[in-house]
């Protein structure tokens, strides 16, 4: 009998954010490809789109004109899935009818007039500008007593099904706490309460002393991919210091988190030489909630290539029926994402 060796044999991993276990089977890599090739969505755009809807002096869906922006730009999102005035009410009918209605804002952000970008081709003092207006829109939401959390993410790319390249994400501000916030709000503070220290603090310190999931590291913040992560090149940034939310960085930590942002999302597109698509967000503190001493600011990369720019990972079959599973470990994709250059090199 041989031993176990988590490179080789099946296994679960655990993840603390969540308390959910993944399944890893690094032994399938091996297996043959015949499946899906997706075509490559053609990446020449001009500075300047006259039918774009996000660039300087256009016109939008609900009739307004962007202004002649030079940095960055927000607006309420025309489609909001969230709006302010709805009203309170609810439903329950035998208790297996529920429904409570739900209170939010939606918001667009262009992350810079020209077309043709994205995040690691803007220059490291564009993406702090991005910070900044995230920090403002954060705190700007949060003075709004009936919000509790204020989702800040990014879709990118059209196998992500984002409507369009000019750079941009989104915020979506609600009431409640969504999903995968309660699940990370309960594993931070029983872990605060047991040990007097953050979760990610720990965390984030184990995974600098051990090198061999960390992709990037600078003096505030490292970007790993996550001991438990599903998806194939999933990473997440965290911070040095424990900090909950945005408003409580530094100028120096917001430089440094450009910084990263920009060397990562680099990496990424240079591992199959394609603007790599993904869903990233930043999970931060709930707002208006009470203490939450231990919640500990983080960014989470989910992109879904897996083995070329036209290959990507399928969350179908057993893992929408059992359990989320994964082949590469995380270790051998973080070996991968750490070796390639910092910055675009093409
Ligand atoms: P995505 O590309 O990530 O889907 O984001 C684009 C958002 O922009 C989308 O939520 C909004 C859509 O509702 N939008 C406007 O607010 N105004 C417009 O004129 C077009 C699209
Ligand atoms: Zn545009």
């Amino acid at each position: 009998m041989t031993a176990f060796d988590f490179k080789e044999h099946p296994h679960t991993r655990f993840n603390q954010l969540t308390g959910e276990w993944i399944l890893v089977s690094p032994h399938r890599t091996k297996r043959p490809w015949q499946g899906k090739v997706e075509s490559l969505p053609a990446d020449n755009r001009p500075a300047y789109d006259p039918k774009c809807y996000l660039c300087p002096g256009n016109t939008r869906a609900d009739g307004s004109v962007n202004p002649d922006y030079t940095d960055s730009f927000v607006f309420t999102n025309d489609y909001s899935a969230l709006l302010q005035d709805t009203p309170e009410g609810g439903l329950d009918v035998e208790g297996l009818l529920q429904a409570k209605s739900e209170k939010g804002i939606c918001r667009v952000i262009s992350f810079s007039p020209d077309h043709s970008l994205t995040l690691p081709q803007l220059p490291v003092e564009g993406i702090e500008k991005v910070i900044e207006l995230w920090t403002r829109e954060f705190i700007d939401l949060s003075s709004n007593k009936d919000i509790r959390y204020i989702q800040i993410f990014e879709n990118k790319g059209e196998i992500m099904g984002c409507s369009n390249p000019h750079p941009h994400g989104q915020i979506w501000a609600q009431a409640s706490l969504p999903l995968e916030i309660s699940k990370e709000t309960a594993r931070q503070a029983a872990y605060f309460q047991e040990k007097g220290k953050s979760l990610l603090s720990d965390y984030a310190e184990l995974e600098c002393k051990l090198g061999e999931r960390v992709v990037v590291e600078n003096e505030h913040f490292v970007a790993v991919v996550p001991f438990w992560a599903v998806w194939p090149f999933e990473t997440m940034i965290i911070s040095k210091r424990h900090v909950p939310a945005l408003p409580e960085f530094t100028v120096e930590e917001r430089k440094a988190m450009a910084s990263i942002l920009k060397k990562l999302t680099a990496k990424y597109d240079n591992l199959f030489e394609v603007s790599f698509p993904y869903s990233a967000g930043m999970h931060q503190a709930p707002v208006n909630d009470g203490p939450h001493p231990g919640w500990h600011w983080h960014m989470h990369f989910y992109p879904p290539l897996l083995r070329s720019a036209t290959v990507k990972k399928f969350m179908v079959g057993y893992e929408m029926l059992a359990n989320p599973q994964r082949d590469v470990t995380a270790e051998w994709a973080a070996e991968r994402l750490r070796a390639l250059p910092e910055e675009r090199t093409f």
